[in-house]
């Protein structure tokens, strides 16, 4: 047994879960939508498991009203959801919109908000339109401006009611996935290269973005923007590997989160590490890790919540004699597991609860006192569907405990806490063969039939949402099922 603080969370705590477009929308050819990298990565074949595609998925595109059920039903103070760029911009640009697409967010946005459920809209989880990447995608210098004109249609289209924003979601894992390992589209593998190029223009584009926001909506919209780190928890395997540990953080979270709470640029010692290397293995075409140009708006303040993402934790290693050019060699650390923190489902999702309290500490004593939302954290299923989840209820409540003495104990600023996911749905490379759902959903039937996991059914999360928000001074105690 085990007890969550239920009187640590403010009253106004935003309780919601989390969702992205090409992981649930489906409709990927309907009403005029634009292909994106992820239907070119899938219909190639080869890349994906089993080559699911997210062509339908949970057909949220045509079963909204279905997700808005399961919303109210779990009594959601909040929902995030991504707008898929290529639906309302078929080619990236606003040069061709799809009214159909705006027509499809409007309806989305106005229930939610009809049914007391505030819409937190993240412009770009993963999903970059095809057109665009045909231009050189994040590789390009260009794209920032693109992607400022895509979010400017957006604060202008929808931002009379959306008043929580995210720009990106998770550079660091689509600029490594995406552009150093290949396992994430666009699939490019260029160790050491393009991931700082993706990673720069991806800062540069939300930079952009913000200041767009700042000057031209936020004084009649008033709204927030942010952008979605995602980092483990890191911790030294051994005590000769903490100075690999301070490079596995500076490589992770820092290398995004400095340039937009700290400095305006990247770390230092990451800089100069970067660039050692390069000399060492006789790298001559100029530094590998691009410098923000002067000319352009900074990164620094351009970020009114800290938005992170969290689902695991390392034991970091030394690799400082690795000589290769790629990402690792650079960081010169490895993260491994503890063979103490289980696996849940998926091979790199380790449980560690406490590391999110860490991680929430370490955000609030070297970034910022803004307050911090988690964007995202849950737990996986693999294997035969079991909806008695009784590992997973387990796991939201230690990590809600985990949450709440960040809060109460620390004095950490956290605002809200988004469970990934809705819905079970396209787990990028993993397919459909990894369910992170609040609700499962039957792939298997053309109805797509949503059902409630016990998880969720029984206990932790709605009842802390209903206690909270009814202010009672409640300390519960939570059984296990
Ligand atoms: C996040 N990894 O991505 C994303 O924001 C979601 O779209 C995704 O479904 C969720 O986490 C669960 O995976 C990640 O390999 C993808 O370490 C891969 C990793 C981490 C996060």
């Amino acid at each position: 047994m085990s007890a969550v603080d239920i009187t640590a969370f403010p009253k106004d705590f935003a309780w919601g879960a989390a969702t992205a477009a090409y992981q649930i929308e489906g409709g990927w050819n309907m009403d005029g939508r634009g292909p994106s990298i992820w239907d070119t990565f899938c219909h190639e074949g080869g890349r994906v498991f089993g080559d699911h595609t997210g062509d339908v998925a949970c057909n949220s595109y045509q079963l909204w009203e279905e997700d808005l059920k399961c919303i109210q039903q779990l009594d959601l103070s909040h929902y995030r959801l991504s707008v898929s760029w290529s639906r309302i911009l078929p080619d990236g640009t606003t040069n061709h919109i799809n009214p159909k697409g705006v027509e499809y967010y409007n309806k989305v946005i106005d229930s939610l908000i009809a049914s007391g459920v505030t819409p937190m809209i993240t412009l770009w989880h993963m999903d970059l339109p095809q057109a665009l990447q045909d231009c050189g995608g994040w590789c390009s210098a260009e794209i920032a401006d693109t992607f400022e004109s895509y979010a400017s249609f957006c604060f202008k289209t929808f931002g009379d009611r959306v008043k929580l924003w995210i720009t990106l979601n998770e550079p660091y894992v689509c600029a490594m996935l995406g552009y150093e390992d290949g396992i994430f589209a666009p699939g490019i593998k260029d160790p050491g290269l393009s991931v700082y190029v993706a990673g720069h223009n991806m800062l540069r584009a939300h930079a952009k973005a913000w200041h767009a926001y700042n000057t031209h909506f936020r004084p009649s919209q008033g709204g927030q923007v942010s952008l979605a780190l995602n980092s483990d928890w890191a911790e030294p395997l051994t005590a000769k590997d903490a100075a690999a540990t301070e490079r596995y953080k500076e490589f992770t979270l820092d290398w995004f989160a400095c340039p937009v709470f700290c400095t305006g640029d990247y770390p230092e010692s990451m800089r100069s590490r970067i660039e050692n290397r390069s000399l060492e293995l006789g790298y001559k075409q100029g530094s590998r890790l691009p410098h923000f140009s002067k000319d352009e708006p900074s990164p620094l303040g351009t970020a009114d919540f800290f938005a992170v993402n969290y689902y695991t934790s390392r034991k970091v290693k030394d690799l400082s004699e690795n000589t290769e050019l790629s990402f690792v060699g650079d960081q010169g650390a490895e993260g491994v597991i503890d063979p103490s923190w289980p696996i849940c489902g998926v091979h790199w999702l380790a449980v560690y609860p406490e590391g999110l309290r860490k991680l929430l500490k370490y955000i609030k004593d070297t970034y910022t006192s803004v307050p911090i939302y988690i964007t995202e954290n849950g737990f996986s299923q693999m294997g035969p569907v079991q909806i008695e989840d009784v590992d997973r209820s387990q796991f939201y409540e230690d990590t809600l405990q985990q949450v709440g003495k960040a809060i109460s104990q620390d004095g950490v600023n956290v605002k809200g806490y988004f469970a990934w996911s809705l819905l079970d749905n396209f787990e990028w490379n993993d397919g459909f063969n990894v369910r992170f759902g609040l609700f499962h959903v039957d792939f298997s039937s053309s109805e797509l039939k949503r059902t409630l996991y016990r998880s969720v059914h029984q206990r932790t999360w709605r009842a802390t949402w209903q206690t909270s928000h009814t202010g009672k001074a409640v300390h519960l105690k939570l059984c296990s099922l």
